[in-house]
């Protein structure tokens, strides 16, 4: 008799972009393979767990119905592409939404042994030999591509091994400033692994979107270092050759030199919450899903209120880069019927709670990841109501304040980059950073290694009372522990 092996499945969903007919596909599935739950995850698609070995071929080809996959979800490749998830905004949002759809589907490998292994295609004797881009060996590592339109963050490009900063003009995208070179991932103990922001190192016009990818991602196939696996992300090949080496590179292999980037804004990298309306007078309606667990509990059944939704709803979902979903698409005389939907499944108040668990993620970790040295995902809770205790206290429960916590220094939250960050060293034990910026703009600092959690409360309580009586007008989190001085002293 075999152990009760079982999976992770990662599905590939670029941007985001989720039809209810996908949904109400994940969610049969959920229920039939993974654990009656769906996993919403930081680069805005689902995973499934609990899967047993004997049920992944099922669960693949299910997703096959309505054409879902997990191709480059995982691997050496370029993985899921991200894109601003504010769907219908804008003409803009649609635009970039698109486009990002067309480079993943430009980027992904082009093998049909997927199809042959899964959907038990035939083997054709025909089949391409080798991928036209990726040939034999792939590239070195993951590479992750995403789309932001400024001023909204929510992608953290910053963290982006390739990134697109949407510029619009009077007919839509005009073109994107581009960034290189972003990554959260360290090994612990290891120094020369570290958490690193993107450059931005140009501007190209929209017709060379592809081939910059094509150029960035070579560059890295190239040149990326395969002898030590640790260092072998794109970050890495740009910190060793030189970001003008790189850049030269770049150009040299786009035919064409990148222009000084143009100017650009962002205000946050958080979601934004309840109904909004967009451009063309439709309406949007976020709900806040703790770090994107779609499960039915007690009080709120989320699994159950959005296959509900599903199955009346004209438009589309998307799900966020901070593991939240948005029910886009939405009629004026659509909405009534929404809401009586989530308040039948006790999710109307989902989003009133602190500004401070609106702008939080925690990662997978325990008791899935294998990789995981403490709790998150299911820490973040507890760890939050202690925190709000002191937010109440000092008045702070409405200012947003990003906090993000991962089981281990591999980063899935992307910690680095928020005002307060947990990653975990051991069970019950994490390393404390603060003052990242609360757009991405800036990676934070290690303020104390290896502590438990009664240490860090003891920690942010002074520094979040300081806060609240010695900030300036609209000064951030992250921005004030920086100027307070703490981070010197760290
Ligand atoms: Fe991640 C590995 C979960 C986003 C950096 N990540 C893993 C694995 C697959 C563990 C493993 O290799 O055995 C985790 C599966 C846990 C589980 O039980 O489900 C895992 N990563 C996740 C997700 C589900 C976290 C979440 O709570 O949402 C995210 C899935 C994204 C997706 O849909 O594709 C996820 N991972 C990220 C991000 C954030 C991002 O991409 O925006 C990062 C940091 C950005 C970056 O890549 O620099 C990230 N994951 C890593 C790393 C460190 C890579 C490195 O450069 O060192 C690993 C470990 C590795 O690759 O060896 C890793
Ligand atoms: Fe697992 Fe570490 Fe990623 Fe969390 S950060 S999901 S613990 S690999």
């Amino acid at each position: 008799l075999e152990p009760a092996y079982h999976f992770m499945i990662r599905v590939r969903m670029p941007g985001g972009v989720c039809t209810p007919e996908h949904w109400l596909k994940l969610d049969e599935l959920a229920r039939a393979y993974g654990g009656d739950s769906i996993r919403l995850t930081t680069r805005q698609t689902i995973q499934f767990h609990w899967v047993l070995k004997e049920n992944v071929r099922a669960a693949i080809q299910g997703l096959h119905d309505v054409l879902l996959d997990t191709i480059a979800a995982c691997g050496d490749d370029a993985r899921g592409v991200m894109s601003t998830a504010n769907p219908l905004d804008s003409a803009l949002h649609e635009e970039v939404a698109r486009l990002s759809k067309e480079l993943s589907d430009h980027v992904i490998p082009r093998m049909r042994a997927y199809h042959e292994i899964w959907y038990g295609d035939e083997r054709v004797a025909t089949s391409e030999p080798e991928e036209p881009f990726y040939g034999k060996t792939y590239l070195p590592r993951k590479f992750k591509i995403g789309f932001a339109i400024p001023p909204s963050n929510d992608i953290d490009i910053y963290t982006q091994d390739l990134g697109y900063i949407a510029i619009g003009g009077a007919d839509g995208v005009e073109g994107f400033n581009i960034t290189i070179g972003g990554g959260m991932g360290r090994t612990d103990n290891v120094p020369t692994t570290y958490p690193r922001l993107a450059d931005l190192i140009g501007y190209i016009p929209k017709s060379l979107m592809i081939p910059a990818a094509d150029a960035v991602m070579s560059v890295q196939r190239d040149y990326g270092n395969r002898v030590e696996r640790p260092r072998a992300r794109f970050k890495y090949t740009v910190d060793d050759k030189g970001v003008d080496w790189v850049k030269g590179e770049i150009e040299r292999r786009m035919g064409s030199a990148l222009e000084p980037a143009r100017p650009f804004q962002f205000d946050s990298n958080g979601d934004i919450f309840g109904w909004r309306e967009t451009a063309n007078g439709r309406f949007n309606y976020t709900l806040y899903v703790a770090s994107g667990r779609v499960v039915d509990g007690a009080g709120k059944q989320i699994l159950a209120g959005l296959r509900a939704i599903a199955r009346i709803h004209k438009g589309m979902f998307r799900l966020t880069p901070n593991q939240n979903v948005i029910i886009a698409d939405v009629a004026a005389e659509d909405r009534a019927e929404i809401e009586a939907l989530l308040a039948e499944h006790g999710l109307e108040d989902s989003n009133e709670t602190s500004a401070l668990r609106l702008n939080s993620i925690a990662c997978v970790a325990l008791p899935t990841c294998a990789l995981a040295m403490a709790e998150a995902e299911r820490y973040l809770p507890d760890f939050l109501g202690k925190v709000e205790k002191i937010l109440e206290k000092e008045g702070l429960r409405d200012d947003p304040i990003t906090i993000r916590i991962s089981g281990c220094p591999n980063g899935c939250s992307r910690p680095y980059v928020a005002e307060i960050a947990l990653t975990g060293r051991a069970p019950g034990k994490y390393n404390l950073y603060l003052g990242g910026g609360f757009h991405g703009e800036r990676l934070n600092t290690l303020y104390r290694e290896n502590i438990g959690e009664d240490a860090i409360l003891e920690i942010l309580s002074p520094i979040l009372a300081r806060y609240a009586k010695e900030r300036e007008t609209g000064e951030r989190f992250g921005d004030f522990i920086k100027r307070a001085g703490y981070l010197e002293a760290a």
